[in-house]
């Protein structure tokens, strides 16, 4: 299958994530991207494709427009106040205060507004990298809208902790689920969105929990351990027009390839059932056994099968490249997925 990838990604470079107290190098680093590249073109995957430019229009169709101009201007207002260092938040909008705050005039009661973590630094070059990652989903889109079977949009950053008019996670703006709607606003009756990252699809959720056109199925770790901790409980179904159209397959830490298994079988069963025109799959490596943050034990072997499983559905499918930070193995787990889907090992 053809991979849509571009340098831009390398202008997102963090100094500094907060991450069980300490500031450390952040997870989500440059070479990530680079080493998942490297390999799609040892193995052969197949060509490489650089993304066409689209103007902000499909962006806005899932995003608020606030969100996609703070993130546009967030690093300038920073440097203007403080000099260069990452933007990062300290305080949050959370229970007890205003349900719809007015948007703080200041950068960073704006950070505040707009941010879930302090894992997610805004630096120079985020907004150019943001804008690529989604170029590359676009493109993956136009690919396989296009008529061909499947395609990789190697995005970076990632996506799927972004919603409507949030961010964090490492996640900007939710490549996935703007691929999902253009799918649909290229003419798609049906969108599935399969989320195999090991963190819980927040954003993914929230965007379409109330649409019946678009279903959204994730697997992750229980919120009850893992982040993001608030959202991504099996309760959650999907609400008024969408009840019905949305699956969270928590597990709990530890999970092996049998547990996990087991729910890419139940997923895919509703996905089926769905009978989806295209699949998009938030492709997320960070379930593997060596993942420095998190805590599920899939192997290498475990990632062909699980492509396997995703072409049992027999759609056309993007992939969109979300998380994964045992940063060496990363190229071997994501093209392994690729190449099972594929029916090639
Ligand atoms: N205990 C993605 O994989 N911080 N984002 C977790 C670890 C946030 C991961 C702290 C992790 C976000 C796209
Ligand atoms: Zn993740």
């Amino acid at each position: 299958m053809r991979t849509v990838y571009t340098d831009e990604h390398r202008h997102q470079d963090g100094k500094f994530e907060l991450i069980e107290g300490k500031f450390l190098p952040p997870f989500e680093m440059p070479r990530r991207a680079q080493i998942v590249i490297d390999r799609v073109r040892a193995k052969k995957l197949g060509p490489v494709t650089a993304p066409d430019s689209f103007d902000l229009e499909p962006v806005h169709r899932v995003h608020d427009k606030g969100l996609v101009s703070f993130l546009q201007t967030a690093w300038d207002e920073w440097v203007q106040a403080h000099g260069c260092y990452d933007a990062l938040p300290i305080t949050w909008h959370t229970r007890g205060f205003r349900k719809k705050p007015p948007l703080p005039e200041v950068i960073d009661g704006k950070l505040s507004y707009y941010a879930i973590d302090a894992g997610t630094p805004i630096t120079a070059g985020t907004w150019r990298a943001v804008k690529g990652a989604v170029d590359v989903a676009l493109t993956g889109v136009k690919l396989v809208n296009g008529g061909e079977k499947a395609a990789f949009s190697l995005c970076r950053p990632p996506g799927h902790h972004a919603g409507s008019d949030f961010y964090g996670g490492y996640c900007f703006l939710n490549n996935a689920a703007i691929a999902a709607q253009a799918f649909r606003d290229l003419g798609a009756k049906r969108v599935a969105v399969l989320d195999v990252d090991y963190h819980h699809g927040n954003g993914t959720q929230e965007i379409f929990y109330n649409r019946a056109d678009i279903l959204t199925i994730s697997i992750h770790a229980d919120p009850l351990q893992e982040f993001p901790y608030f959202l991504g409980f099996a309760d959650e179904t999907g609400k008024g027009k969408g009840e019905g159209y949305h699956k969270n397959l928590p597990l709990r830490w530890g999970a092996k390839w049998d547990k996990y298994e087991e729910a890419l079988t139940t997923a895919m069963k509703a996905l089926k059932k769905y009978s989806p025109d295209v699949i998009v799959v938030s492709l997320g490596l960070d379930t593997f056994k060596e993942d420095p943050i998190s805590k599920f034990k899939l192997e290498h072997e475990d990632y062909f099968r699980m492509g396997e499983m995703i072409a049992g559905a027999r759609k056309p499918t993007l992939f969109v490249f979300e998380g994964g930070y045992a940063v060496d193995a990363l190229g071997i787990n994501t093209v392994n997925v690729l190449s099972g889907f594929e029916g090639k090992r």
